[in-house]
């Protein structure tokens, strides 16, 4: 069974006082020691304004070793700590629980080196998305993982977050992508393991537990990243499908006559669509003359503008004689590439302006894929509007909830259900944004019970007091930090 169990504040803890202040001032530097209300206020609500913290303090360092004097003086004083990035995580885990020190890497935003040979990058934590990636288009690669809170999310929120994205399709797992990292372990300790080869098995590979740890184990503050060469041709084609098994169809017919160059393929619902339209400026329907319950965007990246064109152009005809869609365009150019991209990246954005909303990040095997969403809309009739879209090509749904107001009543109706759903299906609760606060508890759902008592262990192995991201990821009774 699941033991869902109310946070309570971890009284072993101790509470930020003035010396403490006055250390952090002392060694990082009054700059990086923010009490403004303003600000603490943006730094404890979460993206979807669901979670609300009251930290006192944000910590911004600049360099690795004043994230460890920061750490080792927590660690000795027990004083529970967030590591935070651009705050775009959606399971509240970057933001405190109740008042942990925010230690915020957006002071620590430099890229550190290139290799154009090997398409190697290091830089800093602190490095939003979009401009690592600016600063590789200027050298013909781009960051293999991409999404739409690029303008501000963070390399080391990325990696904590082992992100997916829109090119996982492509590119594959992140942790296949990252080679090195350095981390600070919750006493100060520096780990060096930046890495910068592509094959290195010399015992177990420590790095890969920092990722997708979500600041439970060690901050992130540098990272080695392998990037791609940016590519020279890129199609896009919007199709809309009268049922969903057209869609699954249409995708398999794409992985056969796309092969090698299908760089991604997303799924939103008609309802996705209009939430976008309505929310988000600078958008229109791209095909308003038919309203279909379903839209594909596909996307093809290579080095051959003319073979890939040809591709892309066949594989639409012969789906559109195969019946497979009702409607679609073929992106004529990058503006229209980019305005197709600008709706599908729009929903994150679009759900955060409708208001409160639950998000649930789900995989699901293929068969399955969108059963669900039509279930819960029945299910939860004039409660809440259901929002089902997502990357289907790696059978990850983003199955989301506006509701009026945000009320345990309706989340009650939600859960357990979707777990449970998905749990006797054996897919994951948690595809790509990770448990954070919102799903600790969800864990046994897709991770027996043995597995998450040994991460307990790597917890106690990793940070023995407990203090780094507390309450978040693993349930209270797989922890022994207190
Ligand atoms: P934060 O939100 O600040 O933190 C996330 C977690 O990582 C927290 O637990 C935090 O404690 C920890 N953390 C942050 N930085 C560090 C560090 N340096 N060291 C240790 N721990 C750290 N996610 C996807 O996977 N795929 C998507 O397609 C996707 N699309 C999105 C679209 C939108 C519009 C938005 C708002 C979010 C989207 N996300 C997506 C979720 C989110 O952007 C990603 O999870 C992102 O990687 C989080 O980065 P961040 O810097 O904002 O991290
Ligand atoms: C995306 O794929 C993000 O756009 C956001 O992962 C998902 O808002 C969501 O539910
Ligand atoms: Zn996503």
């Amino acid at each position: 069974g699941v033991r869902k169990e109310e946070i309570i504040r971890d009284a072993s803890f101790a509470r930020l006082d003035a010396d403490d202040l006055e250390f952090f001032t002392r060694t990082i530097g009054s700059a990086g020691v923010i009490t403004d209300k303003a600000v603490l206020d943006l730094a404890n609500t979460d993206w979807m304004r669901r979670y609300k913290g009251s930290g006192q303090v944000v910590l911004r360092p600049r360099t690795t070793d004043e994230v460890s004097m920061i750490l080792k003086h927590c660690h000795a004083r027990r004083l529970p700590v967030v590591p935070q990035g651009g705050n775009t995580g959606m399971v509240g885990g970057s933001v405190p629980v109740f008042d942990e020190v925010i230690l915020n890497l957006g002071s620590m935003d430099r890229v550190l080196s290139f290799d154009e040979v090997g398409g190697i990058l290091t830089c800093e934590a602190g490095c939003t998305l979009g401009d690592v990636d600016a600063f590789l288009e200027e050298k013909g690669h781009t960051m293999p993982w991409d999404f739409g809170s690029r303008k501000t999310c963070q390399i080391g929120g990325n990696v904590s977050t082992n992100a997916g994205g829109i090119h996982f399709l492509r590119y594959g797992s992140l942790r296949a992508l990252v080679l090195g990292l350095e981390v600070v372990l919750a006493d100060g300790t520096v780990l060096d393991m930046m890495s910068e080869v592509r094959k290195d098995n010399t015992g177990y590979d420590v790095k890969q537990l920092f990722i997708g740890a979500e600041g439970t184990l060690g901050v992130i503050t540098k990272a080695a990243i392998l990037a791609a060469r940016r590519p020279s041709s890129v199609h896009v084609a919007f199709l809309a499908c009268n049922s969903f098994e057209d869609v699954k169809r249409t995708f398999s017919a794409a992985r056969k006559e796309l092969g090698e160059i299908l760089s991604a393929y997303e799924v939103l619902d008609r309802q996705s669509i209009d939430l976008v339209l309505k929310h988000i400026e600078d958008t229109s329907d791209p095909l308003p003359d038919s309203r279909q319950p379903f839209y594909i965007l596909i996307e093809t990246s290579g080095s051959n503008k003319e073979h890939d064109r040809s591709k892309m152009k066949a594989f639409v005809d012969n789906s559109k004689r195969s019946g497979l869609f009702v409607d679609g365009l073929l992106a004529q150019d990058e503006e229209q590439m980019a305005a197709l991209w600008h709706i599908r990246k729009g929903v994150g954005h679009a759900l955060q302006r409708a208001g409160a909303h639950y998000k649930y990040d789900l995989s699901i095997p293929m068969i399955h894929f969108y059963e669900l969403v039509d279930e819960m809309r029945a299910r939860l009739k004039g409660e809440a509007d259901v929002i089902g879209f997502g990357h289907l090509g790696d059978g990850n749904l983003h199955l989301n909830f506006v509701v009026p107001k945000y009320d345990e009543r309706v989340v009650s109706k939600i859960e357990p259900y979707v777990f449970e759903w998905i749990a006797a299906r054996r897919g994951s609760v948690s595809a790509e944004h990770g448990l954070g606060r919102m799903k600790a508890d969800a864990i046994t759902y897709s991770k027996p019970e043995n597995v998450v008592k040994l991460m307990g262990s790597v917890k106690t192995l990793f940070d023995p007091k407990g203090i780094l991201n507390p309450y978040k990821v693993l349930p209270k009774w797989a922890r022994n930090d207190t």
